[in-house]
């Protein structure tokens, strides 16, 4: 039997890319519902080639349905995740809601697939975009070398703070397009205005050192999910980790720069090896040709690409990257897809 899905969030900034990836994708699905907000019920989408009319997120929504995948905010998540999962749907979630929850796996399908199918509360989170865009690669180079440290730095695409963070970008850079702002302290900040949508500074030929909210002694939400995501899905709860979270202008695809410390020496043609061969991986890097991934050449693409590959000068055990992922693909919706696929597995498997 074909699985019934529910998409729910279907009509935000994941949502939108959510349906593209399930018309994209082997058709696996029963019925496909698309639920949302009230405000956005009794819209249109389309949806493997279907318009199929979005209904209002209420506990009906779940009537026959076997998975629901959630693209929704934190609250939204955390009040209706539980109330699916209690009619006996397995909830993919996409928010902060759960992810800790040491009764929620927290999965990534190339790294720890095996975790989906040891779900007490019915929940199954999906990481945030800013280690999903990483983890990949990194979870690749783990198996193989065992993983003992990890210093990062991202920089992050607007659209990880949804449309208000596309819009704010593409306002500002109408408003600074053609002048010669950059050039003495505050001109940017004046030309854009008061008016910094979601991001606490210009975004418009500035970055900005900062993603999410304020956490204890100077860090960052984001900073935070990095280092407790990546050691839950890795499962290595006592792995030292340091993240610097900034935000760049770019619309999609977050980047990050990795220093990753193993066990023991590394060597940069095993890596690369490694790297090659991973699934979800894609090895980019020939810099005498200059080759190396862009976030502007990775939008729109599954896997996360890799670049750079150069071992630590001073540390043999230590290799340097620079990785890109699409944070609406990988990042959010294609990785809450494939759960959904490896559940929908054991469906069709009974
Ligand atoms: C961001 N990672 O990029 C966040 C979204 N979850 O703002």
């Amino acid at each position: 039997r074909k699985p019934t899905l529910a998409v729910v969030g279907a009509t935000g900034a994941v949502g939108t890319v959510m349906l593209q990836i399930l018309s994209q994708h082997a058709d696996i699905w029963g019925e496909i519902r698309l639920v949302a907000s009230p405000r956005s019920a009794g819209k249109k989408l389309a949806v493997r080639g279907e318009e199929t009319e979005v209904m209002a997120l209420s506990e009906d929504a779940f009537d026959g349905v076997d998975v629901a995948m959630f693209d929704v905010p934190d609250e939204v998540s955390a009040q209706w995740a539980p109330v699916a999962a209690a009619k006996g749907v397995v909830v993919v979630d996409n928010s902060a809601a759960f992810r800790m929850d040491p009764d929620v796996p927290l999965v990534v399908p190339e790294v720890n697939p095996h975790a989906a199918r040891v779900r007490p509360r019915g929940i199954v989170a999906n990481p945030n975009c800013t280690t999903l865009s990483m983890i990949v690669a990194v979870g690749a180079l783990h198996a193989e070398f065992g993983l003992r440290e990890l210093i990062v730095s991202s920089y992050q695409a607007v659209s990880g703070a949804g449309r208000d963070g596309v819009d704010t970008l593409r306002r500002q850079l109408q408003l600074v397009a053609g002048s010669e702002l950059g050039t003495s302290p505050g001109d940017v900040r004046r030309a854009v205005g008061d008016d910094t949508g979601p991001f606490p500074e210009p975004v418009a030929l500035n970055v900005v050192p900062w993603a999410g909210s304020l956490k204890d002694d100077g860090w960052s939400s984001e900073e935070m999910k990095v280092r407790d995501e990546s050691r839950k899905i890795l499962g290595l709860p006592g792995l030292r980790v340091a993240a610097t979270c900034v935000r760049v202008p770019v619309v999609t695809t977050h980047s990050l720069t990795v220093h990753a410390r193993f066990e023991d020496e590394v060597t940069v043609d095993r890596a690369r090896e490694i790297l090659a061969t991973a699934p979800g991986v894609v090895l980019f890097d020939n810099p005498a040709a200059g080759e190396f991934p862009t976030p502007a050449d990775v939008v729109g693409t599954d896997p996360t690409w890799v670049g750079r590959v150069r071992r630590s000068l001073d540390d043999p055990t230590a290799l340097e990257l620079f990785v890109c992922g699409d944070n609406l693909r990988k990042g959010a919706a294609l990785n809450t897809a494939q759960i959904a696929e490896l559940v929908a597995g054991e469906f069709t498997a009974g």
